[in-house]
């Protein structure tokens, strides 16, 4: 099988960071055609920065980096630097980046690139909200066709929410984007947050990317060690979920998962609920399925994954 083309659409934040990494370390199963930074756990000049320190983290400047939509549709902009620090990327000590952004915007190459290769191609990677990817779509509906599949970072059925109690962040601060996401027609595989807290950086698994000896093992050992604080407090849990990673994961080892395709609508119309992923895992309803939601992952067998291909950075 040759590498899956994607492009990655994040908002970093040390969770994106990782799964950047991952899927860097991972050239058999990925080859990244582009990076696309979108507004979200901090504002864009910081995402799109963010970006750019973790290309360089993986040795990989070459990568090209794109600053997409500085705030959702329609919503004013809702960060979270009460999960990731100011910068978004607190915790290691990482030099500003020397490589310089792409001129072009994210939305235009996005589609230009959809339109450019061949159809079923390129995946789609949404690790943040999801402005950038509905405002290509908006504007060039003939490329949701051409998407071989998107997998993303959002929602939550049983753990229902973290940034609201109804609602995960990423859908929430552009829940109207992820509605038109949701609604067209692509292929998409969701790692909601009942997947992504069950993957907790234990003591035990921090440590094994500390002993890793090397910049990339210390320095997501240190963002882990940095983002846990906050879950340790709220949830009592042994450790930070790391999110992101989850859908880079998946396109290397799908079999560490499992999940449902079931329908999945989202909340736009009630602030009480704004955002909250509707899904009918449970089948009670008679509407079509339009994704498959991940709903367990072999948490083991992801951190080996994890720690082995990070040591190759
Ligand atoms: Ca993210």
């Amino acid at each position: 099988m040759p590498p899956r083309r994607i492009i990655i659409d994040t908002d970093p934040g040390q969770d994106d960071a990782v799964a950047i990494l991952l899927a860097l370390a991972s050239p058999e199963e990925i080859e990244v055609l582009g990076i696309t930074a979108v507004a979200g756990n901090v504002p864009l000049p910081l995402t799109a920065r963010n970006a750019r320190i973790t290309c360089e983290l993986a040795g990989r400047p070459d990568i090209r980096v794109f600053a997409g939509c500085d705030r959702p549709l329609e919503r004013p902009l809702v960060t979270a630097e009460h999960v990731h620090g100011r910068t978004g990327l607190d915790g290691p000590e990482l030099p500003e980046p020397r490589m310089a952004l792409q001129e072009a915007h994210a939305v235009d190459f996005i589609v230009e690139t959809l339109r450019r290769e061949p159809v079923g191609s390129v995946t789609l990677c949404p690790l943040g909200p999801l402005t950038n990817i509905a405002t290509a779509f908006r504007r060039a509906p003939d490329i949701v066709a051409r998407v071989a599949g998107i997998v993303l970072m959002g929602g939550a059925y049983f753990e229902v929410g973290n940034i609201t109690p109804a609602a995960e962040f990423n859908i929430y601060v552009d829940p109207q984007a992820a509605e038109i996401v949701f609604k067209s027609g692509a292929q998409i595989t969701v790692m909601p947050l009942d997947v992504t807290h069950k993957a907790l950086v234990t003591t035990a698994r921090n440590d094994a990317f500390r002993a890793l000896g090397t910049p990339v093992g210390q320095a997501v050992a240190q963002m882990t060690d940095f983002f846990e604080r906050f879950d340790r407090e709220k949830y009592g849990s042994e450790g930070a979920p790391l999110h992101d990673p989850c859908v880079t994961a998946w396109l290397i080892r799908p079999e560490l998962f499992s999940g449902r395709l079931v329908n999945v609508e989202i909340e736009t119309g009630s602030e009480l609920t704004m955002g909250m992923t509707v899904a009918d895992w449970w089948g009670v309803t008679d509407r079509a399925p339009n994704a498959t939601f991940m709903g367990d992952v072999d948490a083991d067998g992801f951190f080996t994954l994890l720690t082995e291909r990070l040591a190759r950075l």
